[in-house]
Protein backbone atom coordinates (compact mmCIF):
# COMPACT_ATOMS: atom_id res chain seq x y z
CA UNK A 1 0.00 0.00 0.00
CA UNK A 2 1.32 3.43 -0.92
CA UNK A 3 2.19 5.71 1.93
CA UNK A 4 1.26 9.34 1.61
CA UNK A 5 2.04 12.50 3.53
CA UNK A 6 -0.87 14.86 4.16
CA UNK A 7 -0.86 18.58 4.92
CA UNK A 8 -3.82 20.62 6.20
CA UNK A 9 -4.32 23.75 8.28
CA UNK A 10 -6.70 26.49 9.32
CA UNK A 11 -9.63 24.45 10.60
CA UNK A 12 -10.34 27.35 12.99
CA UNK A 13 -12.41 25.12 15.23
CA UNK A 14 -14.50 27.20 17.61
CA UNK A 15 -15.81 29.79 15.14
CA UNK A 16 -18.24 31.13 14.19
CA UNK A 17 -20.35 29.16 16.69
CA UNK A 18 -20.61 25.78 18.37
CA UNK A 19 -22.94 24.18 15.78
CA UNK A 20 -20.93 25.10 12.70
CA UNK A 21 -17.66 24.26 14.39
CA UNK A 22 -19.02 20.82 15.33
CA UNK A 23 -20.10 20.18 11.73
CA UNK A 24 -16.64 21.16 10.53
CA UNK A 25 -15.05 18.91 13.13
CA UNK A 26 -17.18 15.99 11.84
CA UNK A 27 -16.04 16.76 8.30
CA UNK A 28 -12.39 16.84 9.39
CA UNK A 29 -12.79 13.49 11.17
CA UNK A 30 -14.40 12.03 8.01
CA UNK A 31 -11.39 13.29 6.07
CA UNK A 32 -8.98 11.76 8.59
CA UNK A 33 -10.87 8.46 8.35
CA UNK A 34 -10.54 8.57 4.58
CA UNK A 35 -6.79 9.24 4.59
CA UNK A 36 -5.73 7.11 7.57
CA UNK A 37 -5.22 3.87 5.56
CA UNK A 38 -2.69 5.57 3.27
CA UNK A 39 -1.21 8.10 5.71
CA UNK A 40 2.34 7.77 7.01
CA UNK A 41 2.69 11.34 8.26
CA UNK A 42 0.18 14.09 8.94
CA UNK A 43 1.19 17.75 9.11
CA UNK A 44 -1.39 19.97 10.81
CA UNK A 45 0.02 23.32 9.90
CA UNK A 46 -1.51 25.81 12.29
CA UNK A 47 -4.80 27.43 13.32
CA UNK A 48 -6.38 24.06 14.00
CA UNK A 49 -8.16 25.86 16.83
CA UNK A 50 -9.42 29.41 16.57
CA UNK A 51 -8.28 29.86 20.13
CA UNK A 52 -6.24 27.58 22.34
CA UNK A 53 -4.60 28.28 25.61
CA UNK A 54 -3.63 25.56 28.04
CA UNK A 55 -2.89 26.05 31.67
CA UNK A 56 -0.81 23.70 33.74
CA UNK A 57 -3.92 21.77 34.80
CA UNK A 58 -6.68 23.12 32.52
CA UNK A 59 -7.39 22.87 28.79
CA UNK A 60 -10.27 24.38 26.76
CA UNK A 61 -13.45 22.31 26.36
CA UNK A 62 -14.47 20.82 23.03
CA UNK A 63 -13.01 19.26 19.90
CA UNK A 64 -12.83 15.81 21.49
CA UNK A 65 -13.69 13.92 18.30
CA UNK A 66 -10.72 15.41 16.52
CA UNK A 67 -8.44 14.76 19.48
CA UNK A 68 -9.69 11.18 19.77
CA UNK A 69 -9.14 10.55 16.06
CA UNK A 70 -5.63 12.01 16.18
CA UNK A 71 -4.82 9.86 19.22
CA UNK A 72 -6.09 6.78 17.37
CA UNK A 73 -3.96 7.61 14.31
CA UNK A 74 -0.91 8.34 16.43
CA UNK A 75 -1.39 5.05 18.33
CA UNK A 76 -1.55 3.28 14.96
CA UNK A 77 1.93 4.58 14.15
CA UNK A 78 1.10 7.66 12.07
CA UNK A 79 3.48 10.50 12.87
CA UNK A 80 1.59 13.75 13.52
CA UNK A 81 3.09 17.23 13.54
CA UNK A 82 1.20 20.19 14.98
CA UNK A 83 2.45 23.60 13.87
CA UNK A 84 1.76 26.63 16.02
CA UNK A 85 -0.55 29.01 14.15
CA UNK A 86 -1.24 32.59 15.05
CA UNK A 87 -4.48 31.43 16.70
CA UNK A 88 -3.17 28.44 18.61
CA UNK A 89 0.45 29.31 19.40
CA UNK A 90 -0.15 28.66 23.11
CA UNK A 91 -0.13 24.88 22.90
CA UNK A 92 2.18 23.43 25.49
CA UNK A 93 2.70 19.77 26.34
CA UNK A 94 -0.91 18.51 26.47
CA UNK A 95 -1.03 17.08 22.95
CA UNK A 96 2.53 15.83 23.22
CA UNK A 97 1.64 13.78 26.30
CA UNK A 98 -1.93 12.79 25.42
CA UNK A 99 -1.63 12.17 21.69
CA UNK A 100 2.07 11.77 21.02
CA UNK A 101 2.06 14.70 18.61
CA UNK A 102 5.18 16.72 17.80
CA UNK A 103 4.81 20.48 18.17
CA UNK A 104 6.55 22.69 15.60
CA UNK A 105 7.09 26.33 16.63
CA UNK A 106 8.36 27.89 13.41
CA UNK A 107 9.56 26.51 10.09
CA UNK A 108 10.37 22.87 9.52
CA UNK A 109 12.54 21.70 6.63
CA UNK A 110 12.10 18.05 5.68
CA UNK A 111 13.27 15.79 2.91
CA UNK A 112 10.96 13.07 1.62
CA UNK A 113 11.26 11.04 -1.58
CA UNK A 114 14.31 13.07 -2.56
CA UNK A 115 12.31 16.35 -2.38
CA UNK A 116 12.99 19.23 -0.01
CA UNK A 117 10.03 20.84 1.72
CA UNK A 118 9.93 24.16 3.54
CA UNK A 119 6.98 24.10 5.92
CA UNK A 120 5.58 26.93 8.06
CA UNK A 121 2.14 28.14 9.13
CA UNK A 122 2.94 31.34 7.25
CA UNK A 123 2.32 34.03 9.85
CA UNK A 124 4.89 36.79 10.25
CA UNK A 125 6.78 35.94 7.06
CA UNK A 126 7.47 38.09 4.02
CA UNK A 127 7.22 41.85 3.59
CA UNK A 128 4.81 44.03 5.56
CA UNK A 129 2.51 43.36 8.52
CA UNK A 130 4.96 44.87 11.01
CA UNK A 131 2.19 45.36 13.58
CA UNK A 132 1.47 41.64 13.66
CA UNK A 133 5.17 40.77 13.72
CA UNK A 134 5.55 42.84 16.88
CA UNK A 135 2.43 41.31 18.46
CA UNK A 136 3.73 37.84 17.60
CA UNK A 137 6.92 38.52 19.58
CA UNK A 138 4.90 39.71 22.57
CA UNK A 139 2.41 36.81 22.40
CA UNK A 140 5.22 34.29 22.12
CA UNK A 141 7.40 35.71 24.88
CA UNK A 142 7.73 33.41 27.91
CA UNK A 143 7.15 36.37 30.25
CA UNK A 144 3.80 37.30 28.66
CA UNK A 145 2.72 33.68 28.63
CA UNK A 146 3.63 33.40 32.30
CA UNK A 147 1.61 36.55 33.05
CA UNK A 148 -1.40 35.16 31.18
CA UNK A 149 -1.10 31.87 33.06
CA UNK A 150 -1.78 33.83 36.26
CA UNK A 151 -5.19 34.89 34.90
CA UNK A 152 -7.84 32.39 36.06
CA UNK A 153 -9.26 30.18 33.22
CA UNK A 154 -12.77 31.62 33.69
CA UNK A 155 -11.39 35.00 32.64
CA UNK A 156 -8.44 33.99 30.41
CA UNK A 157 -10.40 31.56 28.23
CA UNK A 158 -13.31 34.05 28.22
CA UNK A 159 -11.04 36.76 26.82
CA UNK A 160 -9.65 34.29 24.30
CA UNK A 161 -12.99 33.17 22.93
CA UNK A 162 -14.31 36.75 22.76
CA UNK A 163 -11.18 37.75 20.86
CA UNK A 164 -11.32 34.72 18.58
CA UNK A 165 -14.92 35.50 17.56
CA UNK A 166 -13.64 38.70 16.00
CA UNK A 167 -11.13 36.94 13.75
CA UNK A 168 -11.29 37.50 10.00
CA UNK A 169 -12.60 33.99 9.30
CA UNK A 170 -15.55 34.51 11.61
CA UNK A 171 -16.59 37.40 9.40
CA UNK A 172 -16.03 35.11 6.40
CA UNK A 173 -14.49 37.63 4.04
CA UNK A 174 -13.61 36.40 0.58
CA UNK A 175 -9.91 36.14 -0.09
CA UNK A 176 -8.65 37.08 -3.55
CA UNK A 177 -5.43 36.21 -5.33
CA UNK A 178 -3.11 39.23 -5.53
CA UNK A 179 -0.83 37.91 -8.26
CA UNK A 180 2.41 36.07 -7.72
CA UNK A 181 4.50 39.23 -7.24
CA UNK A 182 2.16 40.51 -4.55
CA UNK A 183 1.51 37.28 -2.68
CA UNK A 184 3.81 37.92 0.29
CA UNK A 185 4.43 34.23 0.99
CA UNK A 186 5.49 33.71 -2.63
CA UNK A 187 7.83 36.70 -2.24
CA UNK A 188 9.21 35.18 0.96
CA UNK A 189 9.65 31.77 -0.73
CA UNK A 190 11.54 33.31 -3.65
CA UNK A 191 13.88 34.99 -1.17
CA UNK A 192 14.58 31.63 0.46
CA UNK A 193 15.36 30.14 -2.94
CA UNK A 194 18.28 32.53 -3.26
CA UNK A 195 20.00 30.72 -0.38
CA UNK A 196 18.94 27.11 -0.86
CA UNK A 197 16.82 24.93 -3.08
CA UNK A 198 13.41 23.71 -1.97
CA UNK A 199 11.09 21.72 -4.20
CA UNK A 200 8.02 22.73 -2.25
CA UNK A 201 7.02 25.55 0.04
CA UNK A 202 3.87 24.68 1.94
CA UNK A 203 2.09 27.31 4.00
CA UNK A 204 -1.34 27.86 5.51
CA UNK A 205 -2.50 31.15 7.02
CA UNK A 206 -3.46 32.72 3.67
CA UNK A 207 -6.91 31.04 3.69
CA UNK A 208 -6.74 30.71 -0.08
CA UNK A 209 -5.67 27.47 -1.79
CA UNK A 210 -2.83 28.26 -4.18
CA UNK A 211 -0.44 26.26 -6.30
CA UNK A 212 2.14 28.60 -7.80
CA UNK A 213 5.20 27.95 -9.93
CA UNK A 214 8.14 29.86 -8.43
CA UNK A 215 10.57 28.88 -11.17
CA UNK A 216 13.81 26.98 -10.53
CA UNK A 217 11.79 23.78 -10.18
CA UNK A 218 10.06 25.05 -7.06
CA UNK A 219 6.40 25.45 -6.12
CA UNK A 220 4.49 27.32 -3.45
CA UNK A 221 1.39 25.47 -2.32
CA UNK A 222 -1.00 27.14 0.07
CA UNK A 223 -3.26 24.59 1.71
CA UNK A 224 -6.17 27.01 2.18
CA UNK A 225 -8.69 26.51 5.00
CA UNK A 226 -11.63 24.34 6.05
CA UNK A 227 -14.56 26.75 6.39
CA UNK A 228 -15.00 27.24 2.65
CA UNK A 229 -12.54 25.02 0.82
CA UNK A 230 -11.75 21.80 2.76
CA UNK A 231 -8.42 21.96 0.97
CA UNK A 232 -5.31 19.94 1.71
CA UNK A 233 -2.12 18.75 0.05
CA UNK A 234 -0.90 15.21 -0.38
CA UNK A 235 2.58 13.98 -1.30
CA UNK A 236 2.58 10.44 -2.69
CA UNK A 237 6.36 10.03 -2.57
CA UNK A 238 6.70 11.52 -6.02
CA UNK A 239 4.29 14.38 -6.56
CA UNK A 240 2.62 17.00 -4.43
CA UNK A 241 -1.04 17.74 -5.21
CA UNK A 242 -3.55 20.23 -3.85
CA UNK A 243 -6.92 18.58 -3.26
CA UNK A 244 -10.38 19.30 -1.94
CA UNK A 245 -12.48 17.11 0.34
CA UNK A 246 -16.23 16.58 -0.15
CA UNK A 247 -17.97 19.76 -1.24
CA UNK A 248 -14.89 21.94 -0.97
CA UNK A 249 -14.80 24.50 -3.72
CA UNK A 250 -12.48 23.93 -6.65
CA UNK A 251 -10.73 27.20 -7.24
CA UNK A 252 -9.05 27.62 -10.57
CA UNK A 253 -6.25 30.12 -10.56
CA UNK A 254 -3.85 31.13 -13.30
MN1 LIG B 1 -5.78 31.05 9.92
Amino acid sequence: MSKNIYFASDFHLGVPNFEQSRKREDRIVRWLNSIAPTCSELFLMGDVFDFWYEYKLVVPKGFIRLQGKLAEMSDAGIKIYFFKGNHDMWVNDYFIKEIGIEIVSDELVIERGGKRFFLHHGDGLGPGDSKYKMLRKIFRSPFCQWLFSMVPPRIGLGIGSAWSGRSRLASNTDEVFYGIDHEWLAVYAKEQLMNAHYDYFIFGHRHLPLDLDLGKGSRYVNIGEWINFNSYAVFDGNELSLKYFEKGEQVVLV
